[in-house]
Formats: C-alpha cells, sequence, structure tokens
C-alpha cells in the first residue's frame, strides 16, 4: 500500500461532557502525530445526529469541541480542522458504501448493540450504519493512520473491509482507469499508550462515557480544579495499597484504571508510576492525581472557555477547514463516481 501518501484522519463527536477519555485516548495522539503526518482533524456532526440532538446544544457541542482540539495545540494553520457536515462528500461517499458494506458485518458492531441497547427496533437507521459513515470520512481523504481510543478499533477494520471490497469488486475499472493495483488504502488504527480505554470513575467495567448519566464517572475538560478533586476523591477503588508490578494490577481495574490515568497524564508507563507509588495507599496516590491532573487539564479547560467566547472565530477556523478539506474531498469523490459508473 506504499502506493498512498501517508495521511492521519480521526474524528470526535459533538455531544457534550467532551472527558479525559476523549482527551487521552484521541485528542493528545492528534496533537503529536502533527509532527509526522499531514493531519485532518473532524468533529463529527453527522454521527452525533444518530441519537436525538437539541440543535442549539449542537452548534454549542461543535464550538467546544473545536475549541477542545485548538486548546490541545492542534494548530489549524498547518493542518486541517473542520466539521463534517460541511464536507458532503462523507454522506455521498457513506451511500456508496452502504451499498459494499455487507448487512453481516454491521450486525457484528458492538457499539450499536451497545447503544441500542434493549430497544432495538426504535434505535435509527443512522446509528446502525454509522460505521459506513466512519469507514467515508477516513476514505474520502484516502487516509493513511486512524488514531482513536480501543472502543473503535472494530469500527476501523470495518473501514479496512469495505476498502478492500471496493477495490476487489471495481478491481477491473480501478485498473482501466489507471489507480493501481488499488484505489482505497486499508487504513492502519493507532491505538497506543497507557490511556487508549478510559474507564468509569464510578464502575471499573464500564468506558468513561459522554452518556453516562453520572457527572461523578467522568472528568470533564471544562471541570475546575475543585471538580475534579471532588471526582478523583470518590472515585471508587479497592483497600490494598498499590503494587509494586503490573502483575498487581490484574483483578483490580479500577487501581489499574488510576495508574494509567497517571501514567498517560505524565507520559510515562505503568510500570515508572507504581515504581513510584509501590505500596502507597489510595488516599495518596489520589492527592498526587488530582494534582497532576489539575496540573494538565485547567489549563485546557481555560483556553477552551476563552475560545468559545468568540464563537465567529472558531466558525471561521471551521470554514476555512472544510474549505480546504474538499479540496481533496471532491477530487477523491469524483474518481469514486468514474470507478463506479455514474455519468458527471
Ligand atoms: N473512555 C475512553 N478512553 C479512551 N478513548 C476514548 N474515546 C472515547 N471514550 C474513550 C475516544 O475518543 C474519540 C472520540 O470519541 P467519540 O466522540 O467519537 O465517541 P465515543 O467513542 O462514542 O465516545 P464517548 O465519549 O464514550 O461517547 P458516548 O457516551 O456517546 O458513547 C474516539 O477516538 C474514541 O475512541
Amino acid at each position: 500500500m506504499s502506493q498512498f501518501k501517508q495521511r492521519v484522519f480521526s474524528g470526535v463527536q459533538p455531544t457534550g461532557n467532551l472527558h479525559l477519555g476523549n482527551y487521552l485516548g484521541a485528542i493528545t495522539r492528534f496533537v503529536e502525530l502533527q509532527n509526522q503526518y499531514e493531519c485532518l482533524y473532524c468533529v463529527v456532526d453527522l454521527h452525533a445526529i444518530t441519537v436525538p440532538q437539541k440543535p442549539d446544544e449542537l452548534r454549542s457541542n461543535i464550538r467546544e469541541v473545536t475549541a477542545a482540539f485548538l486548546a490541545a495545540g492542534i494548530d489549524p494553520s498547518q493542518h486541517i480542522i473542520f466539521n463534517q457536515s460541511q464536507v458532503p462528500e462523507h454522506a455521498e461517499l457513506a451511500w456508496v458504501f452502504n451499498c459494499v458494506s455487507r448487512l453481516g458485518w454491521l450486525n457484528r458492531m458492538t457499539q450499536f448493540k451497545e447503544k441500542a441497547g434493549k430497544d432495538r427496533e426504535n434505535a435509527s437507521i443512522g446509528l446502525y450504519t454509522y460505521p459506513n459513515l466512519m469507514a467515508a470520512d477516513i476514505l474520502i481523504y484516502k487516509a493513511t493512520h486512524v488514531p482513536v481510543g480501543e472502543d473503535q478499533k472494530q469500527h476501523i477494520e470495518l473501514a479496512r473491509d469495505i476498502a478492500q471490497k471496493f477495490n476487489k469488486d471495481y478491481a477491473e475499472t480501478i485498473g482501466m482507469s489507471g489507480f493501481g493495483e488499488a484505489f482505497f488504502p486499508l487504513p492502519e488504527p493507532l491505538i497506543q499508550g497507557p490511556a487508549t480505554r478510559v474507564m468509569s470513575l464510578r464502575d471499573g467495567s464500564k468506558k468513561m462515557s459522554k452518556s453516562d448519566p453520572s457527572d461523578y464517572s467522568r472528568i470533564s475538560l471544562t471541570d475546575t480544579a475543585e471538580v475534579i478533586a471532588q471526582k478523583i476523591k470518590k472515585a471508587k477503588t479497592d483497600a490494598e495499597p498499590l503494587p509494586s508490578s503490573i502483575d498487581g494490577l490484574v483483578g483490580r481495574t479500577e487501581a489499574d484504571n488510576l495508574v494509567g490515568v497517571f501514567a498517560a497524564l505524565s507520559e510515562t508507563t505503568k510500570e515508572k508510576v507504581l515504581e513510584e507509588f509501590n505500596g502507597a495507599n489510595f488516599s495518596t496516590f489520589k492527592s498526587a492525581l488530582v494534582d497532576l491532573t489539575v496540573d494538565k487539564i485547567s489549563p485546557i479547560g481555560a483556553e477552551m472557555r476563552k475560545l468559545q467566547q468568540d464563537p465567529q472565530h472558531i466558525d471561521a477556523i471551521l470554514r476555512d477547514g472544510a474549505e480546504r478539506a474538499r479540496l481533496i474531498a471532491r477530487d477523491v469523490m469524483k474518481s469514486v463516481k468514474e470507478i463506479v459508473g455514474f455519468i458527471q
């Protein structure tokens, strides 16, 4: 697949309550990758409406995610920050992928099962076909690398299956049109670091999530220092002191989670954190974790609040990003139409 230019794409849904999991699992990785790749970072508003959204809140959440990208250090002049609905080619390619992707593939998606829950008959069709749109988000830019949290791994695998099937189904026209052996790259998930799946602070078996009804389950990026301290102090743990090695965290999901968060925030490994806190009780460890979290998250929250006071500035960044994204997307969609056999 070396015929493809290396390019990074990833997205975050504007569904409110942006949290430490989104930050450590995704946004910090976005920032790091800027030095190595050409990157597109998208506020995926089309995905957000797969569940009901209030229009005013959606608008405000789109600006909040954009502010988080900027506050975390993504440079919109070197890379592209935009919202998905301003680039219609995402939805256009998604339709083509609806016709490439198989029902059996979507039936295996665990996120749909979790989000639709027991009321499956009443879930939107959009929620069901979400992974096809996600494949289109990535492949409309022929992106080769996708930084995501662990929960999105299955969706990236599906994007690879769709790319592969499209390349195979249309192999003849792809070859005849001079696109080489394959039209789409098979995108690689980048799931790295000690916090690829940050768990709820209330229940170590559930991932930290925007939609958890308990605000105490997550640390939001805009939480004040006092709220961060309260949430960490109340976080569920066990009665044992911290172990000396990773093996000692087996079966201690809450302890494992907090050690992972500490490691990610201090840009080190869980082993190093345990070397430092070996034998410490949770009150000592949590105090250190509060200081570290406040130190890292509060400046980002403050910058987000500042940026959100100027929505016109944020909207201008999104418009400019969308224009630049469209230059790539239009070109790819034009070729897709040619390959599929549409007249244009
Ligand atoms: N708990 C998490 N730990 C690590 N990474 C996470 N991500 C989400 N939760 C965690 C990563 O953040 C990026 C953006 O996620 P998203 O906004 O597209 O939606 P999501 O995965 O559905 O996240 P949420 O926050 O849990 O939302 P709800 O509550 O609506 O389900 C992705 O890269 C994701 O992996």
